[in-house]
């Protein structure tokens, strides 16, 4: 395909459509867009991130990351959905322009694109990257929880063979090294959102512990107004609250290690549906999971721009 012209945003796809994709999306939106390679995968696959500025140098900026886990396909479809949304809103929704004139939006859409490419070929339901090391007989270690942020903490596994294996050490794994260094050389992300499905959640830190974060209420009223806002879109009943509260302790988790690193507003979003059809969501779900996110999306971004820090 040459053009994003003829791309199904009710599909589903490859790694190596959705990497086209992106080379045809960024030519079209040269003035916007850009597309960074922040690392290498485990299997040599190019991490890649989506940059959407309007100008100035190292703005304050925002964090989307989909993909994480691989089986989660309706977070790639979502990511793609919405960074389409950002080239086309930009100058009509007035409040998308005022964040694209003062802060620059990142997104990666595949944030483990080994264990992608592994749930087309042989196993839809991979979960974690695919490392091996000597030694190790299981393969794959659990992006979610090799963060340093409480790592090897409870609702984490030691054990390799485990669906949460945190890994050897924080950090040991490219995916996860490459947006630590990413954000940490950048150094002036002000929110990261960290999209994974399913059970229909938006939730903030802590993972690792029940201990309330220091902005806990803020964080609580601004899920609050978020999932209203997607709600309003079609009907969808989000719940809400801190990982730890809400869904269960998880240790090494992406958005601690945000909060930790002093990025304040670090969400992650459990996308479609409760478990009817779980990790497998029909593509007809698409469209109307990408609209009501990013109303949500929105939401966090606004406060953002608003809440300068
Ligand atoms: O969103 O970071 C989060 C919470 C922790 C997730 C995790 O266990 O890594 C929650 C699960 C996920 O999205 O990976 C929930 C799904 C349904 C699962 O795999 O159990
Ligand atoms: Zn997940």
């Amino acid at each position: 395909e040459r053009s994003t012209s003829s791309f199904s945003y009710s599909s589903y796809h490859t790694l190596e459509e959705i990497y086209s994709w992106i080379d045809n999306f960024v030519t079209e939106h040269s003035d916007m867009v850009s597309k960074i390679q922040i690392g290498s995968s485990f299997e040599n696959r190019s991490i890649l991130v989506l940059k959407f500025s309007t100008g100035g140098s190292r703005r304050p900026a925002i964090w989307i990351d989909a993909g994480i886990h691989s089986r989660e396909w309706i977070t790639h479809a979502t990511g793609i959905w919405t960074a389409k949304k950002i080239v086309s809103e930009y100058g009509k929704d007035p409040v998308l322009t005022d964040i694209l004139k003062a802060m620059d939006i990142f997104i990666e859409l595949v944030t483990n694109p080994d264990g992608f490419a592994f749930t087309h070929s042989m196993n839809r339901l991979w979960r974690k990257n695919k490392s091996t090391r000597p030694g190790i007989f299981c393969i794959g270690v659990d992006l979610n929880r090799n963060w340093k942020s409480g790592f090897g903490g409870n609702g984490s596994n030691a054990n390799p063979c485990s669906e949460t294996y945190h890994g050897p050490s924080p950090q040991s794994e490219p995916e996860v090294a490459a947006i630590v260094d990413f954000i940490t050389t950048h150094g002036n992300f002000k929110a990261l959102i960290s999209i994974h499905s399913y059970s229909q959640m938006l939730m903030y830190p802590y993972g690792k512990s029940l201990e309330p974060v220091s902005n806990e209420k803020e964080l609580y009223y601004l899920a609050k107004d978020a999932v209203k806002a997607l709600h309003e879109v079609h009907g969808i009943h989000y719940i809400f609250g801190s990982i730890s509260t809400t869904l269960y302790l998880a240790s090494g988790i992406t958005i601690d290690w945000a909060y930790d690193s002093g990025i304040k507003y670090a969400f992650s979003f459990e996308l479609r549906d409760t478990g009817q059809y779980g990790f497998l969501l029909p593509a007809t779900q698409i469209i109307p999971t990408a609209q009501e996110t990013w109303m949500a999306i929105l939401t966090i971004m606004e406060h953002t721009l608003k809440h300068p820090y």
